[in-house]
């Protein structure tokens, strides 16, 4: 386990990349640190976004896709924290100038309607959400070129950057639905097929996580399921996902 003070010191260094607009390289390039390390410092570097106001709002989940998994070498998903000053509105315009060098992934998303208990053995993590909606969420990782380790994403709060929300609907099946990611100058196709074989695996997965990690999930969060396909780099223009049956959510860069 490393030291609390360079917990601190790294979680400094990657909110000052984010605050800044300004790339680092990565931790694991001059530091040893394992896993629970990682999340120590992810940790670290929520409170200081809390510290300056923000408000924690939901969780996201990444490496939720076979290929993903094989690419970074690991066999387990990971988590990061969603801030209300990450949400963009369905249909609104945003600054592209606030990230380093975003890319968009199309997602998932379910609405927490009540606290989730992880010491129950019992809890039914599927009756805990009430409604569901495309998403798009934005990664932005602080490392130079998007060069990370395992532990570095981890520390690095999953590239947690932005999201949006399309309209909610009834929670229903979503396996292995179409899913479209349009921007001004790529589309990319893809299944739900690819979170986790069905999104609803994800939430599985969340509580997993979330009783290893400690992580509380509460009523009205949000949940990012997973990447239905690759991101795409995000560029200037309208940028939509569109999962078959469920609607579309639609943001516009500037
Ligand atoms: O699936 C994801 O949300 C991506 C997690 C972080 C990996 C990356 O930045 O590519
Ligand atoms: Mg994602």
């Amino acid at each position: 386990m490393i030291a609390a003070d360079l917990t601190g010191s790294l979680a400094q260094r990657l909110d000052t990349a984010q605050t800044a607009c300004a790339d680092t390289p990565s931790l694991a390039d001059s530091h040893a640190f394992d896993i629970d390390d990682a999340y120590a410092v992810q940790a670290a570097l929520l409170e200081r976004r809390v510290a300056r106001g923000e408000r924690i709002v939901g969780v996201k989940l990444g490496f939720t896709s076979k290929a993903k998994m094989a690419q970074m070498g690991v066999s387990d998903v990971i988590l990061g924290r969603l801030t209300d000053a990450m949400r963009i509105g369905d249909g609104d315009s945003f600054g592209l100038a606030r990230f380093i060098h975003p890319k968009v992934e199309p997602e998932v998303a379910y609405r927490l309607c009540r606290d989730v208990d992880l010491d129950d053995p019992l809890t039914d993590i599927e009756s805990c959400v009430d409604a569901m909606a495309p998403a798009l969420e934005i990664i932005d990782s602080r490392y130079r070129d998007f060069r990370f380790t395992y532990t570095d994403v981890v520390a690095d709060n999953t590239s947690a950057a932005g999201y949006a929300i399309g309209p909610w609907s009834p929670v229903g099946s979503v396996a292995n639905r179409a899913v479209r990611l349009r921007t001004a100058d790529a589309e990319s196709v893809g299944s739900t097929a690819a979170i986790l074989g069905d999104p609803v695996h994800a939430l599985h997965a969340l509580l997993d996580m979330c009783r290893r990690r400690r992580i509380p999930l509460r009523a009205g969060e949000v949940v990012l399921a997973g990447a239905a396909t690759a991101a795409l780099p995000l560029v200037a223009g309208v940028t939509e996902c569109d999962v078959a049956g469920l609607g579309s959510v639609t943001v516009r860069g500037r």
